[in-house]
């Protein structure tokens, strides 16, 4: 598989998840979670944590995992002081930095591809995360509120931006409000504002999978939570499998508004049944599904509430193997509703990640550059959850190839949304 490939799914993985549906920021009646959306101040309240940007960091495989702590904790601090919210400056390095795994985060702990002004090209190195953290600042307030002066608590750091002269000199000296203005200015990705808003979702909205469990004969079900389309939980018998399942603990009962897959491969889900359980012994069945294009996101929305949700595999059509789950994703009820099925992930995901920018700088890394494309899972979830589960999965009866069922079910699969 050419590493191009490889990058595109990471891409697509990353960028395709929290798309939002809809206007401006809600109140909603059903009480939803407020997605980050483009049109979001920048200086809007804080939100989230620092705690949250760690783990996700860790969970997905960060760099450098020290410096990221220190960089996220810094922003946190900082941020609040000169009025900016610090979970969008995070969203936005996570997204330049694909979740801190490049090689420009890992060799130069550049943020958000400061001074990065072409494919390859070299970058400033800063020192540490905290100082990494002061430059991002600097350069963000640079944008959202102006020059920083003498007295503001940034000043002092102002030389941790190797690019504030030469941002001044473009004229985007305080001309971005809120993350929309952004595109066109720090990036030329037209795409920019809604992938950073969609990482502030992924980031502190998206419900954390803290522990999985599968069916012995299948691979590790945490190959659906790595944030890589180029992995996936899949059965791994020689023999044809009569059923298989893989299953995602969210630590305690939440409430669940929309459960989304993405399929590595299709043809191996000829049947496929959702399930929510809150004690991992009674399962219930909120709809069956059927397969569908590889690399583009399914989901249902389901209003619920629960601790674990299955993919429960059965093989009507003697199928060689079962699943090819690449990721699955739980999510609150958000407002607005997030989009369930994204169709042109895979046209968004020719979009390297970071895109490409204006005068100011270029923050795509070369694609065979980039660690995220030889991408490793990351490591067991170290949650409440049971991360194996040796169980045989033969309580499903087998459907005959022809069965009437069978298409009765697969109007299961839901509407695009
Ligand atoms: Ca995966």
């Amino acid at each position: 598989m050419c590493r191009r490939f490889l990058v595109l799914l990471v891409a697509l993985v990353l960028i395709a998840p929290p798309i939002a549906v809809g206007g401006n920021r809600p109140v909603s009646a059903a009480g939803g979670v407020p997605l980050f959306q483009p049109s979001d101040r920048l200086d809007s309240p804080v939100r989230g944590t620092a705690a949250r940007a760690e783990w996700f960091a860790g969970h997905y495989g960060a760099k450098r995992g020290s410096d990221v702590a220190l960089y996220i904790n810094e922003v946190y601090r900082l941020a609040p002081m000169v009025g900016l919210n610090p979970a969008i400056i995070i969203a936005q390095s996570a997204l330049e930095t694909d979740t801190w795994r490049t090689v420009y985060w890992s060799d130069h702990l550049n943020p958000a591809g400061i001074g990065v002004t072409y494919s390859g090209s070299p970058s400033y190195t800063w020192n540490n995360g905290i100082d990494a953290a002061r430059g991002h600042l600097v350069h963000f307030y640079l944008y959202a509120v102006g020059e920083v002066r003498s007295g503001n608590v940034l000043y002092p750091y102002k030389s941790l931006d190797p690019r504030y002269n030469a941002a001044v000199s473009a004229g985007y000296a305080g001309i971005a409000d809120t993350i929309n203005d952004l595109t066109g200015r720090w990036a030329t990705d037209p795409n920019y504002a809604p992938k950073i808003a969609g990482r502030g979702n992924d980031i502190f909205i998206r419900h954390r999978l803290l522990g999985t469990g599968h069916t012995s004969n299948s691979s590790s079900a945490t190959l659906a939570d790595d944030a890589s389309g180029a992995t996936a939980w899949v059965t791994i018998t020689s023999t044809l499998p009569d059923a298989a399942f893989m299953w995602v603990d969210l630590g305690e009962v939440r409430s669940i508004g929309t459960i989304r897959w993405l399929f590595k491969e299709t043809g191996y889900a000829d049947l496929m049944r959702v399930q929510v359980s809150t004690d991992r012994a009674t399962w219930t069945t909120i709809g069956r599904y059927g397969n569908a294009p590889a690399l583009q996101w399914q989901g249902v929305a389901y209003q619920t509430s629960a601790r674990y949700v299955r993919f429960r595999f059965s093989n009507p059509n003697r199928d060689p193997k079962l699943g090819s789950l690449a990721e699955v994703q739980v999510w609150p009820p958000t407002a607005p509703a997030l989009a369930v099925t994204n169709t042109s992930a895979a046209a968004a995901a020719d979009a390297p990640v970071t895109g490409s920018s204006s005068g100011d700088r270029t923050p795509t890394p070369a694609p065979g550059t980039s660690p995220t494309a030889t991408m490793t899972p990351s490591s067991e979830p170290t949650g409440e959850g049971v991360t194996s589960e040796p169980v045989t999965a033969t309580e499903e009866p087998l459907l005959p190839p022809t069965s009437p069922r069978r298409a009765r079910e697969r109007q299961g699969t839901p509407a695009a949304g």
